[in-house]
């Protein structure tokens, strides 16, 4: 048998089209039971990374858990039946609910789950365990794009226009994003552009992406991290005096205008140089590129967004999308790259805490009164808000706090920030359970760890960063003894009594999810999978009767009154002071080989052979300041935590800043240095930049 599954990649928003084919009868043993090619779509044009090259080793691993693990009185986790692991968890939870109450019971969802699992596991936190208590790892990655969005646009759809757009884009400024290690085969898209001399990359380090300007292929700057709404401020500073914006549009299609340019009347080009260290001739010709009239786009990611005022700067971005017209200017636009494989449907099916499907607010009776309906129970028994992810771990030493946990599809023990906090945190709690492939850190210290699908093995959909709609489709069975998530949740609602039902065939799920997201902002009505199986093109709102939208912001602005909100935004202080002394600012996020908190590429032989060292990157000069050479081990401490890395000098990067990546763990996690420090309007951390010392790790 050699039959072709059709399916995108585990892993990242892009979600690049593969093709999944048996190991031929005559191949070696050791080679992954399913071969993976990259397939023909029209955002990875057949490419593919390392990640997902690799990605099917995954599903042969050694390390998988193929029974449920529950610790005994010895404190050792040892193998269980399901039914007496659920028969356990069931009692567990139901004598917590008499205990403690119904919102002692947290759930911590992921953006790497289906659209069918993050809406069933919304719909079981509320009606099965009766709890407010969910929310999940979008917060710590597209909740201030998202916010930002929200608020001005009247609707959050990451890239809102299909990727090909940006392939005749004549100037495109990227804020704070990495795609040539973080989205590889998103490059194709840029070749326009480069060509065209219009790359305009914002990073405080030379990346791989800002190396794609050189060659007269456009422009690399690099502002001091964390400056970079001082940096937008004065960019729309000079637009507006040298009235290069699209004064028409303003008029015609938004509200605000006046507040905007009263905000950014005192960011004159040399204050703005002064505090993001950025020349005013730089400042000048990026705000003349980004005036042309021609095909010009503005694309953000986390190295602007996670921060504790990411939905600000977000706002910044957005503003001056808004008075260059970009967004509903054809072939020009506005965007954030979404980053987890299903980032974009995670964050509209009801995992937030403030959320019901089809990204409604679950305090709007008419949203609760639908919902209610679809599920079966009165609009009353909907729990209201809950608390968003860090404030959710941090209320575990609360008296009115959690006192459970059940976690599907994050690692929170490496990726939250202040993971030493988390850690004890999590330890203090009466029950931790935890859904994975393997005993990542987190499942490592649960209660009970219950194993599941993987992506190959599994149908279902996701929506990937252009807001389409696509279809996961299963290439193999899974191992005996690995569950998928809907048959758990179905199974322990039976046990829990709980209302409403909890189907466990995907393509049923989706089909109350459509019902449920009907007249939301989200609206995936007209969608199955049926109807996705047929190839269709499906961009939401996708409304009953529609053919999708892929380019929403065309037809107008979402708002009632058709008008986009530009929210004048200011400077505040930052969580933690700039940098002093000896001090260096930390500055986090990804390598190309690894992802997220590495539970699952740390487990891929190829790409730890690549990429198995916790580096720390730092100029030449820091390091021979501290008496360190390249190759060294260093030590990186603050008042949270001390980190282990072995030194990197490159020129690459700023004398007053240290890149660490985030996917390694125990001493080498950088999240131990990281603050919990959250954005007021989005509940985002501030990831990218903490403040830390260096120095020789022989002299501990
Ligand atoms: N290889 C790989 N790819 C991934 C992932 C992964 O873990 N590994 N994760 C996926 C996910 S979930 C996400 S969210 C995306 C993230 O994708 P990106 O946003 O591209 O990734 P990051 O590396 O977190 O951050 C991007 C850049 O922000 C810069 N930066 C840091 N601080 C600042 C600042 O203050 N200002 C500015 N302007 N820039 C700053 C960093 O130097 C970095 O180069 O990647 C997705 N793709
Ligand atoms: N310092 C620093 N920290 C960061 C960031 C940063 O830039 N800097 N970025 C942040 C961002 S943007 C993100 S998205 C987070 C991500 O960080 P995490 O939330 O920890 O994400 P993953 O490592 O992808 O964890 C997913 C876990 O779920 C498992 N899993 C995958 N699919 C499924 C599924 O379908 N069901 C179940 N039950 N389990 C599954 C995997 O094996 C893995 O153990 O990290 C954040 N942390
Ligand atoms: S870019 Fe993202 S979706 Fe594409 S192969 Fe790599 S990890 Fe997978
Ligand atoms: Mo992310």
């Amino acid at each position: 048998m050699n039959v072709e599954t059709h399916t995108h990649c585990p892993y990242c928003a892009l979600q690049c089209a593969m093709t999944l084919t048996p190991r031929a009868a005559d191949a070696a043993l050791d080679e992954p039971t399913l071969t993976v090619t990259g397939r023909s779509f029209p955002t990875n044009r057949g490419g593919l990374c390392k990640k997902g090259w690799t990605s099917s080793t995954l599903l042969d691993s050694d390390e998988r858990i193929r029974t449920p693990l529950v610790r005994d009185a010895r404190g050792e986790l040892v193998a269980t039946e399901w039914s007496t692991a659920l028969d356990l968890l069931a009692q567990r939870i139901r004598d917590l609910q008499i205990e403690s109450g119904h919102d002692s019971i947290g759930v911590f969802g992921g953006g790497g789950l289906t659209n069918e699992k993050a809406y069933q596991l919304g719909k079981f936190a509320r009606i099965a365990l009766g709890t407010s208590r969910i929310d999940y790892n979008g917060r710590f990655c597209m909740s201030s794009a998202a916010a930002a969005a929200n608020r001005a646009f009247g609707i959050d759809r990451g890239l809102p226009f299909p990727l090909t757009d940006l392939d005749a884009a004549k100037t495109v400024l990227m804020l704070g994003s990495n795609v040539a290690e973080t989205m590889p085969p998103f490059l194709s898209h840029l070749a326009g552009v480069r060509e065209a001399g219009g790359l305009i990359v914002v990073d405080p380090r030379r990346s791989a992406t800002a190396r794609l300007t050189e060659d007269g292929q456009g422009l690399h700057v690099a502002p001091a991290p964390g400056t970079d709404l001082e940096l937008l401020l004065g960019l729309t500073h000079i637009v507006i005096s040298e009235r290069m914006y699209d004064a028409k549009g303003v008029e015609e299609h938004t509200i605000g205008f006046d507040d905007l340019r009263r905000s950014v009347a005192a960011w004159w080009p040399a204050r703005v140089q002064q505090v993001t260290g950025v020349p005013v001739h730089a400042l000048r010709d990026v705000a003349r590129r980004l005036s042309s009239g021609a095909e010009t786009f503005i694309l953000t990611g986390r190295g602007v967004e996670q921060h504790a005022n990411g939905t600000d700067t977000a706002t910044a971005a957005i503003n001056l999308a808004l008075i260059l017209g970009l967004p509903t200017r054809p072939g020009s636009g506005y965007g954030t790259l979404t980053g987890q494989g299903n980032g974009q449907g995670g964050r509209e099916h009801g995992q937030k805490s403030d959320q019901l499907p089809g990204y409604r607010k679950i305090t709007d009776p008419a949203a609760r009164a639908h919902v209610a309906d679809v599920w079966g129970v009165n609009a009353d028994d909907i729990p209201g808000p809950g608390l968003p992810a860090v404030q959710l771990l941090a209320s575990i030493d609360e008296p009115d706090g959690i006192r459970a946990l059940l976690v599907h599809g994050s690692n929170p023990v490496i990726s939250a920030p202040d993971a030493g906090a988390v850690r004890r945190r999590l330890g203090r709690l009466q029950l931790l359970v935890v859904c994975d492939f393997f005993l990542s850190e987190t499942a490592a210290m649960a209660d009970i760890v219950l194993p599941v699908t993987q992506w190959a093995e599994e149908e279902g959909t996701m929506t990937n960063l252009e807001g389409r709609v696509l279809r996961r489709r299963r290439a193999t069975a899974p191992p005996d003894g690995v569950r998928s998530e809907l048959w758990i949740f179905s199974e322990l609602a039976r046990r829990l009594n709980a209302p409403g039902r909890f189907d466990v065939d995907p393509a049923l799920v989706f089909d109350e999810l459509a019902r449920a997201s009907a007249g939301g902002i989200a609206d995936y009505s007209g969608l199955s999978h049926a109807l996705l199986d047929d190839g269709r093109e499906a961009y939401w709102p996708y409304p009953s009767g529609s053919i999708g939208t892929p380019r929403p912001l065309l037809d107008g602005y979402r708002h009632p009154d058709g008008r986009a909100r530009i929210v004048a935004v200011s400077v505040t202080a930052r969580p933690e002071n700039v940098a002093t002394g000896d001090e260096l600012t930390l500055v986090t996020g990804r390598l190309l080989e690894h992802y997220q908190s590495g539970a699952q590429t740390r487990r891929v032989p190829e790409l730890m052979a690549a990429r198995s060292v916790m580096e720390a990157t730092m100029h030449p000069s820091t390091a021979a300041d501290r008496g360190l050479r390249d190759g060294d081990p260093a030590v990186l401490e603050n008042s949270r935590g001390t980190v282990m890395a072995t030194v990197a000098t490159s020129t690459t990067i700023r004398p007053d800043t240290v890149f660490l990546p985030f996917h390694f763990p125990g001493e080498h996690s950088a999240n131990l240095l990281t603050i919990d420090a959250t954005d007021p309007v989005s509940a985002m951390p501030e990831f990218k930049t903490a403040i830390v010392r260096v120095r020789a790790a022989a002299a501990r």
